[in-house]
């Protein structure tokens, strides 16, 4: 089923002139009400005028996440601060915290593309949501809220941690779908086995995961664990939230991004050059709609690429793949570059292994060192260190033959990699700490 079913299979011919139309509005309001685009225009030798195609969008220069830095809380706000309904903001790893407005209408929009993405990931009215998404100025637990009581679902706000009890909750309410990162999910199992629970006898059959890289691995490891369909979720704060794009639970291939709110680009993170269809690049997105705080060409750093081949869903959407790491993410370890999510699908295909692990970026003398922990499978844990240094040797082969890097791999007891309840910690860097 499809919830907005005219929208989400508009042909592209009727799909375009909607993006121009609201394209053109969009750069007008934003010229017009934003000093820092007007500046910023100005500077670029473009006025919103400039604006008669879709592929005028290059013209337009970027805003990069220190811009919103630089303004915040409120100097990106296209309205009277009165017209602010909601805060939210984002801290990420570095610097001063992002801020995100939203007005009635941004609210209700979000709600109802959330409300398109439960649908798209197989939820109807009937189900019960268990969402595990932190509530606060984290997006993911308010944006997953407003959704699931936008599609008509049953919604249980638990928020994060309380583990334990979580597992208890989702048993005792009979949940039907899970919201939370797929790094929780995998906990969750893990503490609701301690417990007694094994969720593949519950009546749970989706899991909606996202805010964290995860890869193609992984979701089968869950799906078999969890007895369910596992789809993943993409958004970030700055934008909106979760909901900007999701799989369709009918083919679980690539992201359907929610078109008639967000346009897209790919470009080379280096250049700033648009890429082809179908190229791997940066996404980019310019919110079409939103009112209080509209971004043009906003660089996520997020590494992707966008496949406009028709799904046999019936979405027109253009479905973007899973994201596997951001730019900033990427690891360069003796010139050679490295993905986290890379090492992770190698360490999943690799019998023995728990899907738990840490990567370990040193310094030792003037080179960079990476090691890898990950915990060895409880059935396949033994004291025989033989046995244990060969699977080591194992993996550390694998990532140099399909990665081209050296890594010092080290396996460690089930349950000793600290779990996560909201986004997972998978790199540490000591290279400062010597
Ligand atoms: O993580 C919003 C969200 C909540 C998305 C719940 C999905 C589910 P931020 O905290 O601002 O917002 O982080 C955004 O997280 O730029 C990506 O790097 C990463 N990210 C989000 N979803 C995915 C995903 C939320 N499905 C940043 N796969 C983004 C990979 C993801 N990375």
């Amino acid at each position: 089923m499809i919830f907005d079913v005219d929208m989400e299979t508009l042909p592209r011919d009727e799909l375009e002139p909607l993006q121009l139309t609201r394209l053109k509005s969009l750069v007008e309001r934003v010229y017009y009400t934003v000093p820092f685009y007007k500046k910023k225009f100005d500077e670029a030798g473009v006025h919103p005028s400039d604006i008669h195609h879709l592929s005028d969008l290059k013209l337009l220069p970027f805003t990069m996440k220190q811009d919103m830095r630089d303004n915040a809380p409120f100097g990106l706000f296209a309205v009277p601060k009165d017209n602010v309904v909601r805060l939210h903001s984002s801290s990420g790893t570095t610097g001063k915290a992002t801020v995100v407005g939203y007005t009635k209408r941004d609210v209700r929009n979000w709600a109802k593309l959330m409300a398109r993405s439960f649908m798209a990931a197989g939820a109807t009215h009937r189900d019960v949501v268990h969402n595990a998404y932190g509530y606060g100025l984290f997006t993911g637990g308010l944006g997953a809220h407003y959704g699931a009581e936008e599609l008509g679902a049953t919604i249980v706000p638990v928020s994060g941690g309380g583990t334990k009890r979580q597992a208890g909750l989702l048993r005792d309410f009979g949940s039907t779908v899970i919201c939370c990162t797929p790094s929780f999910a995998l906990y969750l199992y893990e503490v609701g086995l301690e417990t007694g629970i094994n969720f593949r006898e519950l009546p749970l059959r989706i899991g909606i995961f996202g805010a964290e890289p995860w890869t193609d691995t992984m979701r089968r490891d869950i799906e078999d664990k969890l007895g369910i369909t596992a789809i993943d979720i993409y958004g970030l704060s700055e934008i909106m939230g979760p909901g900007v794009a999701i799989e369709c639970h009918e083919a679980q291939d690539g992201l359907h991004l929610m078109e008639d709110h967000f346009l897209v680009e790919i470009i080379d993170p280096i250049t700033g050059e648009q890429l082809p269809p179908g190229t791997t690049g940066e996404l980019v997105i310019t919110t079409l709609t939103k009112e209080a705080q509209p971004l043009i060409r906003y660089r996520t750093r997020d590494i992707t690429s966008l496949n406009y081949v028709p799904c046999k869903c019936g979405r027109t959407f253009v479905r973007m793949k899973r994201v596997t790491g951001r730019s900033d993410d990427m690891l360069i370890i003796r010139g050679v570059n490295v993905f986290p999510s890379q090492i992770e699908t190698i360490l999943l295909e690799t019998k023995g292994l728990a899907p738990h692990y840490q990567i370990l970026v040193k310094r030792e003398g003037p080179l960079d060192m990476l090691e890898v922990q990950v915990e060895v499978d409880e059935s396949f844990f033994s004291d025989e260190i033989k046995g244990l240094q060969q699977l080591e040797s194992k993996i550390s082969k694998n990532i140099k033959e399909f990665l081209g890097v050296t890594a010092k791999v080290k396996l460690v007891e089930p349950k000793t990699i600290q779990r996560s309840e909201g986004k997972a910690k998978r790199v540490v860097d000591l290279r400062g700490q010597s």
